[in-house]
């Protein structure tokens, strides 16, 4: 309710009158909720989307974007990267590509999985490692990552095994070996689906310890709803887009430019 005061030092009561939306504005608003994504969202994207007198859409959406969200991809960074998530997101072909992404601009890369409970897990990764002429180390349990040893200019890259959010045990387990591991644990999320499950299933993995997501399947999937509800909702960072099943294609840094000629569909 407008409490503004008026000349009579009353409260003025009245809702403030709406204001007509502009043709930019609605535009903006239909190309948004095209993907899903709920209105408030669409609400706050649109008003600090604004452009300026001559600003193109999509310059004045990634000034929105930059501003409400974070993007922290991991690029080609020394480090431990424990990759989690739910069963068949992506998580083993997400470590693989990300790997070929960094080996082919110079990086050490190591492979890992502690994925053992089926030997499928492990021969998969085995075979897109053979692909980069690389070999994996299995690491069982929490001891066999805790053993691990350390080195500080390769980026480690750790794939597990997919777990139900929804299950106390296998989130405990999983916990317990990320700690283990001294990684970073980076959430793997497939794009599409339904905005409010995709968010329920990432706040488990933020409270594992994820402040950044990997998002998979961006060469199949239209609508970006489920994608972007999971930063407003969670404040955790983009890190890559993934957009093809071939290891040496398809790996996006996120930025606020990229994600809004994304939103627009337009091509960069
Ligand atoms: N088109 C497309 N397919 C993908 C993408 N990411 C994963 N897939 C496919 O999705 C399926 C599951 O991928 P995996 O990498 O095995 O998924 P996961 O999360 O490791 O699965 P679990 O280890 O069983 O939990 C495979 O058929 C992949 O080829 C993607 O970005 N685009
Ligand atoms: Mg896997």
């Amino acid at each position: 309710m407008n409490r503004s005061s008026n000349t009579s030092g009353t409260v003025d009561r009245q809702p403030p009158a709406a204001s007509t939306p502009s043709v930019e504005e609605l535009a903006l608003e239909t190309a948004l909720a095209a993907h899903g994504i709920p209105t408030p969202q669409i609400r706050k994207l649109v008003r600090l989307a604004a452009p300026q007198p001559g600003e193109e859409r999509a310059i004045a959406l990634t000034r929105a974007l930059a501003q409400l969200y974070l993007f922290n991809p991991l690029g080609t960074a020394a480090g431990r990267f424990f990759f989690v998530g739910a069963p068949g997101v992506g998580k083993t072909l997400a470590v693989a590509k990300l790997a070929a992404h960094a080996a082919a601009r110079g990086r050490a890369v190591r492979l890992v999985t502690c994925d053992t409970s089926r030997g499928a897990g492990i021969e998969q990764l085995r075979r897109f490692a053979a692909t980069l002429g690389l070999g994996i180390e299995v690491a069982g349990d929490a001891a066999a990552l805790g053993a691990q040893s350390a080195s500080a200019d390769a980026m480690t890259l750790i794939d597990s095994a997919g777990i139900n959010p929804y299950s106390p045990s296998e989130r405990a387990a999983l916990e317990t070996l990320a700690t283990a591991a001294r990684a970073e644990p980076i959430l793997v999320l497939a794009a599409g689906g339904d905005p409010a499950d995709t968010v329920e299933t990432a706040h488990v993995f933020r409270d594992i310890g994820c402040q950044r997501f990997v998002v998979t399947r961006l060469d199949i999937v239209q609508r970006l709803g489920s994608v972007l509800a999971v930063p407003e909702a969670l404040g955790i960072a983009f890190a890559e887009g993934l957009s093809a099943t071939a290891l040496g294609q398809g790996v996006e840094t996120f930025a606020a430019d990229s994600l809004a000629a994304r939103l627009l569909r337009t091509k960069r």
